[in-house]
């Protein structure tokens, strides 16, 4: 028995509020589809945020059906627990999945657990906050119970362990029953393949690169989905690597390596298919950070799909900054200030870009873009 996991493919996300980044996270999500009918797997498991929105577009919608049709022309279905993105936390409110019960989704949720797919066990439990660590426990515990009949065991959760996020976990390894083969994790957004009791415990990560955080994750390991074959006593995990359609580069430069590092990055730009984003980090500021950021927009504007420039100004510690009143950039007071939460930094920081060129409508999108992600 062999099957696809998947996770975090986080549909309908709208990238720095760009229509092409959407619809790179469309097209890698086709591309792992096809590459998933070519493995021929008895089942995919999804492991949680499908789409990055509990109310996605339409677009994002639709992207799935087709999925899921060309998978039953297969006679491939999909067990999918939800993720924190497409949770739905109101009452009396359906998630988006449910769309999908007679194209072959099959929900793993309160209402049903846990499925038996031809004598393996897959059960799960949706994505709960650390706030409710009892009653995913609790779940746990029924579900190793229920599944103690089955010689072949799936658990999917869409859940941070501490071992691998060790601020922002919701459950300690030690939580977990260990009575799985195999343990489809979704949520951490690195690919990670571990032991744990007589199986094995494992990230899918994202499918495309969510937040510039996962580039240098994706250069060392890349990005796709696994196939997972439970035939042997220990499952094999083999990584299936998928095609990003689109470079996200990050550097971290000092401003004094500007002028030479200029020919170097716009040499690798142009040599691209797609136009990449540019994600910099210039430190050691002396100048003024605003004529420096109108230097990167001539220089690169045209080249690249979006210039995502950050600056640190020279020698200066955030408090000497404070106390002295001199220059210092605010976002990296923002970030200070925001210490674990990157979600939230990134909120605070895109803000404050936005509302510092008076762009509204960069601004709402900001916000629109951090609404529903981390709890
Ligand atoms: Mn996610």
């Amino acid at each position: 028995m062999r099957f696809a996991h998947i996770a975090d493919t986080h549909l309908g996300f709208r990238q720095y509020g760009l229509l092409e980044r959407e619809n790179d996270f469309y097209s890698v999500f086709d591309q792992a589809v096809e590459k998933i009918i070519e493995e021929k797997p008895d089942f995919v498991v999804h492991s949680g945020d499908l789409f990055d929105k509990s109310q996605p577009p339409t677009k994002a919608l639709l992207v799935v059906q087709n999925a899921l049709m060309r998978l039953k022309e297969h006679g491939i279905v999909v067990y999918a627990v939800p993720g924190n993105h497409d949770t739905v936390m109101k009452r009396n409110v359906l998630p988006p999945h449910v769309l999908y019960s007679r194209l072959g989704l099959r929900v793993i949720g309160r209402k049903k657990p846990w499925y038996d797919h031809e004598g393996v066990f897959i059960g799960g439990i949706p994505y709960h906050s650390k706030f409710y660590h009892n009653r995913l426990k609790e779940q746990l515990g029924a579900l190793s119970e229920a599944a103690a009949g089955y010689s072949k065991r799936v658990l999917v959760l869409h859940q941070a362990l501490e071992t691998y996020l060790p601020f922002g976990y919701e459950l300690q390894v030690s939580d977990l029953p260990e009575s799985f083969d195999y343990y489809a994790l979704g949520h951490i957004h690195k690919r990670i393949i571990d032991d744990f009791g007589r199986g094995r415990l494992a990230y899918a990560g994202s499918t495309e690169i969510w937040s510039a955080d996962e580039v240098a994750g994706y250069l060392k390991k890349g990005k796709g989905f696994y196939m997972v074959d439970l035939d042997s006593d220990l499952p094999e995990v083999t990584p299936i690597d998928l095609e990003l359609p689109r470079e996200i580069i990050r550097a971290t430069i000092t401003e004094e390596e500007v002028p030479a590092a200029t020919g170097t990055l716009l040499e690798r730009i142009t040599a691209l298919a797609e136009k990449p984003v540019l994600d910099l980090h210039i430190t050691d500021v002396g100048s003024s950070a605003a004529s420096l950021h109108d230097l990167l927009q001539q220089t690169f504007g045209e080249d690249v799909l979006a210039l995502r420039p950050r600056y640190s100004m020279k020698d200066e510690d955030v408090g000497d900054r404070i106390t002295r009143g001199g220059s210092f950039d605010p976002r990296d007071l923002l970030s200070e200030f925001c210490g674990n939460d990157p979600d939230l930094a990134q909120l605070a920081s895109g803000l404050y870009d936005a509302l510092i060129r008076n762009d509204m409508e960069r601004a709402r999108e900001c916000a629109s873009d951090a609404y529903g992600r981390q709890p």
